[in-house]
């Protein structure tokens, strides 16, 4: 396979194929410490999403942060981070060096703030896009712009003229209608959408009953919220015209075929690079195959008239 059978344009950012890792999910800096250059000669992703940063740095939740489910991984992590000046300083100039676009994830506290960073990050060449993280479930005023409609809308006015850069808004799936919070952060000028984040969840201690996460409650990921994140997807893309980055749960290529298949442009993986720091790559090889399987079929979820009139969808491959 070569890279430019997979090729592809993301807000007209070329990419050599469509899988992302899920922002906080892959640390590229440490990886690249560990498996030295050949990270680079053979790395997981065709873009690069970094973790969420803030303007001022954090120290992130107390421990513990983590808690694995049958199915999936609870976090507690609440945004550790060197803040700004100390991703600028520090992070940006390793982070360059990969092999793939950057996309910067940022997350205000305040329009204010939100615009300081889209403003300082918008400046570097080096960033190709960026990402506004209304979603993060683990800071107390973290789903506020996200979750409600009018706040995307005003966030994204207030930050679209100061960048030319792409604006990708990352949904939560903790709101009561992702699809309208999607049209909102269209109509105000986002570029694209990236859905879903973790989903609210807690686990206790079996022996003491009490909250196990030392931010008591924790965002949900990996094969549990599959079926949710797929669902949110598919009334996503269907409600906007704007590309959306689909993830949730994708281990395999089947999955992100799925997800394509749904609506989604590019997908991205998250909790499975925890276990595999090669999933990425695993990922769109086996889609490439699938793909290659598939042949002339359609990759997109088709909507067919069902007898009752309505639409019926029919998924492939
Ligand atoms: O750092 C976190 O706790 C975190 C973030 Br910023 C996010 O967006 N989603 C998540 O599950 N955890």
């Amino acid at each position: 396979m070569t890279a430019s059978a997979r090729s592809l344009e993301f807000c007209g950012v070329a990419l050599r194929g469509p899988v992302l890792n899920g922002s906080g999910t892959f640390d590229a800096i440490a990886a690249r410490r560990a498996f030295g250059d050949v990270l680079l000669e053979r790395f997981p992703f065709d873009a690069f999403v970094s973790k969420t940063i803030t303007l001022e740095p954090r120290q992130g939740n107390p421990p513990p942060r983590l808690w694995e489910t049958p199915a999936g991984l609870i976090n507690s992590i609440g945004l550790p981070n060197k803040g700004l000046e100390g991703f600028l300083a520090s992070d940006l100039p390793e982070l360059v060096e990969l092999p793939v676009p950057l996309v910067v994830s940022v997350m205000g506290f305040s329009r204010d703030e939100l615009a300081a960073l889209v403003e300082r990050v918008g400046e570097r060449d080096e960033v190709a896009m960026i990402e506004l993280n209304f979603s993060c479930p683990n800071v107390e005023t973290g789903l506020v712009m996200g979750a409600d409609p009018a706040e995307t809308a005003r966030a994204l006015e207030r930050v679209r003229p100061l960048t030319s850069k792409p604006l990708i808004v990352k949904l939560t799936p903790n709101a009561d209608d992702p699809p309208a919070v999607a049209a909102a952060a269209e109509g105000a000028g986002a570029d694209a959408v990236s859905l879903i984040n973790t989903l609210k969840g807690m686990a206790l201690d079996p022996d003491t009953r009490r909250p196990w996460l030392g931010g008591v409650t924790g965002g949900v990921s990996g094969p549990a919220v599959r079926a949710v994140a797929l669902e949110q997807v598919h009334a996503v893309s269907t409600r906007v015209a704007i590309p959306a980055i689909g993830m949730g749960g994708i281990a395999s290529g089947r999955h992100a075929a799925d997800f394509l298949a749904a609506g989604a442009t590019c997908v991205a993986v998250g909790t499975e690079s925890f276990r595999d720091p090669a999933a990425g790559r695993r990922v769109a090889e086996e889609l490439e195959e699938l793909r290659r399987r598939a042949g002339t079929r359609p990759t997109r979820l088709e909507a067919t008239a069902s007898p009752s009139g309505g639409q019926a969808a029919a998924f492939s491959p």
